[in-house]
């Protein structure tokens, strides 16, 4: 099928261009997006939609936020790449901008949250060998069951789910599992003299929004602090305000030995991540044995310093602790049946999902998509609900009066 490049884009012909040439490796909801703005992006044929997505927590700031495209925009005029081969004069000033916004000594430019990571685990296992003195080779890492820290060959040695493992071995040893939110459980697992981190979503995204019980993570802070093991937070999807805080670890006052950052680092108009800790940590890491092509290039340093301010100035950490209460109380109102559990924190919520009929989560987010509102199911029966951070109040009503109805519909 050859495409006449004066041919009108439709929302069929993108979803066929996508099955014919693009790897069959999602099952996007059958939407086809063109346009964003704040709170709201538009499919193909002009139709508006409440995004209670946000790209998986990336479009905190909202869609296309005016500030952060032009800072995109006017770097990109001037100096978009050096490699770190060179110094430049944006690097260092975001460096010491995150250090100072997040309260670490030092930062390591990253690209994707799958990056940052990966980095996060380099930076542990050379932290083990040079400081903790475990024996070459055999530092382990805590991590917990129903984790995602993303795609990568090492990243799913550590995951649970068979759809992230399945053909995709042999996998990276030196991992030790355990139930998440289960303090016992990673007492016993520190019994190990040769565990180095543990490393921990402070509410778990992709497992469903599980947010774990009030004092887990002191629990498990100081836990881990008493065995000489560095606490790593992968707060890629629950940083920069979604929350109700700044970071989610802010909601009990723990502060990582590692922070690991990405997505709304940029408010989704550059891949951005980081890597965040004190120079006893972070200088295990010497010239030459770490690094990315694109890691802290000056677009992204420019992008994510203006995203940063952005979540200051709009107060949206603020924004979200209020109005994910409201959206809360507001969802358990619902009288349908389907409607098995609400959670959440600030604006990061999911529902539990019933199916009823043979209707399921999806069937929800097809009719949710048809009155005006992307979301979608995670684990079949979960449906998460994050918009953008940005969202008044008025619009969130608005929202959940289209929840509401379409959730009413399958009653
Ligand atoms: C997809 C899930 C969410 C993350 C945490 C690291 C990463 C992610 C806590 C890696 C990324 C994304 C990946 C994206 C969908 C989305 C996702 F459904 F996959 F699991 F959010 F829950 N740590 N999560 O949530 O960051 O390399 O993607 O930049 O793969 O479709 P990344």
């Amino acid at each position: 099928m050859f495409i006449d490049k004066t041919e009108q884009m439709t929302s069929d012909l993108a979803i066929k261009l996508e099955d014919q040439y693009g790897a069959h490796n999602y099952h996007p909801l059958p939407v086809v997006l063109s346009k964003g703005e704040g709170v709201h992006v538009w499919d193909v044929e002009g139709k508006i939609y409440f995004d209670f997505l946000s790209a998986y927590s990336a479009v905190n700031q909202g869609h296309c936020h005016p500030r952060i495209v032009n800072a995109l925009i006017d770097q990109a005029k001037t100096l978009t790449l050096t490699s770190r081969a060179f110094y430049n004069d944006t690097l260092g000033v975001y460096e010491k901008y995150m250090g100072e916004y997040f309260g670490f000594d030092k930062v390591l430019p990253m690209n994707t949250g799958a990056e940052g990571v990966e980095t996060a685990l380099k930076i542990c296992r050379k932290w083990a060998y040079e400081k903790k003195g475990i024996a070459e080779n055999e530092a382990k890492i805590i991590v917990c069951e129903n984790n995602f820290h993303g795609r990568t060959i090492t990243i799913v040695s550590m995951s649970t789910d068979p759809d992230a493992t399945e053909g995709f071995g042999p996998f990276t040893p030196g991992f030790v599992t355990i139930p998440y939110n289960d303090i016992p459980a990673l007492e016993k697992a520190l019994e190990d003299p040769d565990v180095a981190g543990f490393l921990v979503e402070p509410i778990q995204g992709e497992a469903g929004v599980f947010v774990p019980d009030e004092g887990y993570l002191t629990a498990a802070f100081k836990l881990c602090k008493s065995k000489n093991v560095l606490f790593i937070a992968d707060e890629v999807q629950t940083g920069i305000a979604r929350t109700g805080k700044l970071l989610a670890c802010d909601h009990e006052g723990v502060k990582p030995d590692m922070l690991i950052l990405g997505k709304a680092l940029s408010g989704g108009v550059y891949p951005v991540s980081a890597v965040l800790a004190n120079d006893d940590i972070m200088l295990c890491i010497k010239p030459g044995q770490h690094g990315s092509t694109f890691g802290g290039n000056p677009i992204a340093a420019k992008v994510a310093i203006t995203a940063l301010e952005v979540i200051n100035d709009e107060k949206l950490a603020e924004n979200a602790e209020k109005l994910g209460q409201i959206f809360r109380e507001e969802l358990k109102k619902i009288d349908s049946d389907m409607i098995e559990l609400v959670r959440g924190k600030g604006l990061l919520n999911a529902i539990m999902i019933k199916p009823k009929d043979g209707n399921t989560a999806w069937d929800v987010c097809v009719k949710m998509k048809d009155n005006g509102l992307l979301a979608k199911p995670t684990h079949d029966h979960i449906i998460r609900f994050a918009p953008p951070l940005v969202i008044s109040e008025e619009q969130l009503f608005e929202a959940l009066e289209i929840i509401r109805e379409s959730i009413l519909s399958f009653n």
